[in-house]
């Protein structure tokens, strides 16, 4: 995805210039095309931030790095972008951790149900020493991720009745992202999970393959899976963070100066993607509503947890060394 400018001068002017002063040309005029995968639309929180983070980027490194970024996963379903931009196929994305955890075994324990107290834990852990760990996971398998986005809480929809209780969910067909843990989740709930990629909910949905699925707010207007599914129950059984990563292969090819550059970009896109994040939780709520989604909140979420518990025993025992990150995360204040 390099291409130089020396390639591009006409043969005349080559032919006027001394080796040495092309030499300089075409090492000074290097530039890298980078290409970052996005699931979400244009105008979404995260769309926004990584917009601001490519143009942060290619106007403080002058061009010598011009990040693009392609919306609606036009670059391939989410698994497959990880795939990508850990064999340096795709420079840069904005995964979420769930899907990351048939990859990087670590990043798992984030998509343990009702694990983080709120969004802000989330945001103080991933911004700590904790979150450092994850990080250092991530590069094991050649991703570097420079900052953590939030995607809110997520919880159950479906196009049949409200859920109030653990049994409203026994017999529905819930999509779920691409990791066992969330068969394991809708499953202790007594329904049927299919993991199936993002993009396809929407046609699944309408068809009836499926009567449900789970998201955050923000998520579940901008997909339109509401304009199908009515009923939104608060379960907020999960809050699971998003990195934005570079490929390894396309961050060693940085000097110092670039790589600084490129991380703070990465941090100021994450504060802008958690404030306009907070602000279109609001809006999308607004939008469902006004559409008739009927929304309930779950009032007793203690008994979707005691369900989900075995979930927990049986991590622990496949992965006993992650036990510790599990306490260290629930006591972060
Ligand atoms: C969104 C998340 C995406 C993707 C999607 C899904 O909330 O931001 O990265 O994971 O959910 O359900 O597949």
């Amino acid at each position: 995805m390099s291409y130089s400018l020396y390639s591009r001068i006409p043969l005349s002017l080559a032919a006027l210039a001394t080796a040495g002063a092309l030499m300089s040309v075409s090492l000074s005029a290097e530039a890298e095309d980078w290409r970052g995968w996005n699931v979400h639309p244009d105008g979404y929180p995260n769309s926004l931030a990584l917009k601001s983070f490519a143009d942060e980027v290619s106007e403080k490194t002058d061009g010598r790095i011009n990040p693009r970024v392609y919306n609606n996963a036009v670059l391939g379903d989410q698994p497959d972008a990880i795939d990508q931009a850990r064999s340096g196929a795709l420079d840069f994305g904005n995964f979420n951790m769930g899907p990351m955890g048939p990859i990087v075994p670590e990043t798992d324990v984030l998509s343990l149900p009702f694990l983080f107290k709120d969004v802000d834990q989330m945001y103080r852990v991933m911004d700590g020493d904790i979150g450092k760990r994850f990080a250092d996971a991530l590069a094991e398998k050649n991703l570097i991720a420079l900052s953590w986005f939030g995607s809110g809480s997520r919880s159950f929809y479906n196009t049949d009745h409200p859920i109030e209780e653990p049994d409203d969910v026994k017999g529905l067909k819930l999509r779920v992202m691409n990791n066992d843990l969330y068969v394991q989740m809708v499953d202790a709930l007594g329904g049927n999970a299919t993991p199936m990629p993002y993009g396809e909910v929407f046609q699944s949905l309408k068809t009836g393959v499926i009567d449900g699925a789970e998201n955050n707010f923000p998520s579940f207007e901008s997909s339109n899976h509401y304009e199908v599914a009515k009923y939104f129950s608060e379960t907020d059984h999960l809050i699971i963070p998003e990195c934005l990563c570079i490929a390894e292969s396309s961050w060693d090819e940085l000097s110092d100066e670039d790589k600084s550059i490129v991380r703070t970009a990465a941090e100021n896109a994450a504060q802008e993607q958690r404030k306009l994040w907070a602000e279109r939780v609001e809006k999308s709520q607004e939008v469902v509503e006004q559409a008739g989604v009927k929304i309930n909140q779950v009032k007793d979420k203690a008994a979707f947890q005691a369900k989900m518990k075995p979930i927990y025993q049986s991590f622990i025992e496949a992965h006993p060394d992650m036990e510790a990150l599990i306490d260290d995360i629930r006591q972060t204040e």
